[in-house]
């Protein structure tokens, strides 16, 4: 039988550099007495990541839930905007402060990101625009929404939160659409502590937006617009651009965690992996989804949720429940039945994965999950046996 954890396994744990190098780079921030406000480690790290993403067009934020909302506000985003249920809440939240209604059209099965034919069935004249979301990194397709977006002439947007690092045949994922939203939050595989970040095509936005995250200020006496607080500080910029310097490494550690999971759950009966990726994608391997068939495997995914916990496993249902199933957007009508989004929602179970999981220990989830399915699996039918 295989023993539990010690201690716990949680979903991800953030990388951390060498605390040396972040110790030497805070003298930096204790010499300049400078710890906010368009800093010089926050322009510094504004030019590595104009250098990574190969645009002069990016916004940094504290967050980035608070990029996306001010993202949307910036573009004068207003009426309807068809989004996805299967994503993480602050997707729809940024809609919703912006007083935006979102139409909840349904999803892919084997990538679960927005359904195009969907997206064009949904549209009304109150539409202006798609909010897409690359959801677990995995790229929408991002030639059928253009194309439809551009037929429709709506705005296109995608959430890239989980995006850091894919790429689409020679270019960046964040140089697909009108506007990109990345999220730096400490469970993300990159990460600055907290933070966010968006990248547009126009660049004539950047002004709007960096005003609007600096209370409108355009200068010590003028406020051009009503604008909020959503800067980002010199603390989150130091860690980020020392994580940059090693966000190739953590994808390859990713992907050798990922292989390994998918070559020992690959012939489970009742877990699906998902399919692989066309060829010119370069993955970043952020999450390690799985889905579960209760039928098939012999335990429901909530069952194995927190029979996983007993053995000290902190997976996540990632993302359980729909959004348009939250109290809070009960009442926004949705007229898509939803079907591939509540099958997968149902079904979804991230396991975990971050870049010093120990090789033995993610063979010992493997081990876990494969013990615990066979066992119920036997359970089951020695009832069934029992009972004819
Ligand atoms: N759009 C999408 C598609 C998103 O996924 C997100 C965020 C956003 C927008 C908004 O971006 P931000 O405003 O956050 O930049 C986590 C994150 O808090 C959230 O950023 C992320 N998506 C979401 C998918 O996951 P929770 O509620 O699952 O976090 P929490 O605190 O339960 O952490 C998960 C596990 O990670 C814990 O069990 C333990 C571990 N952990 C967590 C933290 C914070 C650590 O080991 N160390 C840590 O410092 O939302």
């Amino acid at each position: 039988m295989v023993q539990p954890f010690e201690k716990p396994i949680y979903v991800i744990r953030p990388f951390l550099p060498p605390l040396e190098e972040f110790c030497e780079g805070l003298k930096e921030i204790w010499d300049n007495h400078w710890l906010t406000n368009n800093g010089p480690i926050v322009q510094r790290f504004y030019r590595q990541l104009s250098n990574y993403f190969e645009t002069e067009n990016i916004c940094l934020f504290t967050n980035g839930t608070l990029a996306l909302q001010i993202g949307l506000q910036g573009m004068g985003i207003a009426g309807e905007v068809i989004t996805t249920p299967f994503t993480f809440v602050a997707t729809t939240h940024a809609l919703f402060w912006n007083k935006i209604r979102p139409v909840f059209v349904d999803i892919e099965p084997d990538h679960y990101t927005l359904n195009p034919e969907k997206v064009e069935a949904a549209i009304t004249p109150w539409t202006t625009a798609i909010l897409a979301v690359h959801v677990f990194g995995y790229p929408c397709n991002v030639y059928a929404l253009a194309d439809i977006a551009r037929r429709h002439n709506l705005r296109l947007i995608y959430d890239a939160a989980h995006a850091f690092g894919v790429r689409i045949g020679n270019k960046s994922i964040a140089h697909f659409g009108d506007m990109s939203m990345f999220s730096f939050h400490a469970t993300k595989l990159y990460h600055s502590l907290e933070g966010g970040m968006l990248t547009f095509q126009d660049s004539g936005l950047k002004s709007t937006l960096d005003y609007l995250k600096n209370f409108g200020f355009k200068n010590e006496v003028e406020v051009v617009m009503p604008g909020t607080n959503a800067k980002m500080n010199e603390m989150q910029a130091l860690m980020g651009g020392m994580v940059l310097g090693y966000v190739d490494k953590l994808i390859e550690k990713r992907q050798q965690i990922t292989e390994i999971y998918r070559e020992r759950l690959n012939d489970i009966a009742g877990i699906k992996l998902t399919p692989g990726l066309p060829s010119d994608v370069r993955y970043n391997y952020a999450y390690m989804s799985i889905e579960v068939n209760e039928k098939e495997f012999g335990m429901s995914r909530d069952r194995l949720y927190e029979e996983l916990k007993k053995y000290n496993i902190y997976a996540r249902r990632y993302f359980y429940p729909l959004i348009c199933d939250f109290a809070c957007y009960k009442s926004v009508a949705v007229k898509d039945p939803l079907t591939m989004a509540r099958k997968v929602s149902d079904r979804i179970l991230t396991l975990p994965i971050y870049c010093d999981l120990a090789l033995d220990d993610m063979q010992r989830i493997c081990d876990i999950i494969i013990e615990l399915g066979c066992k119920e699996f036997k359970r089951r039918n020695s009832t069934s046996v029992e009972k004819a």
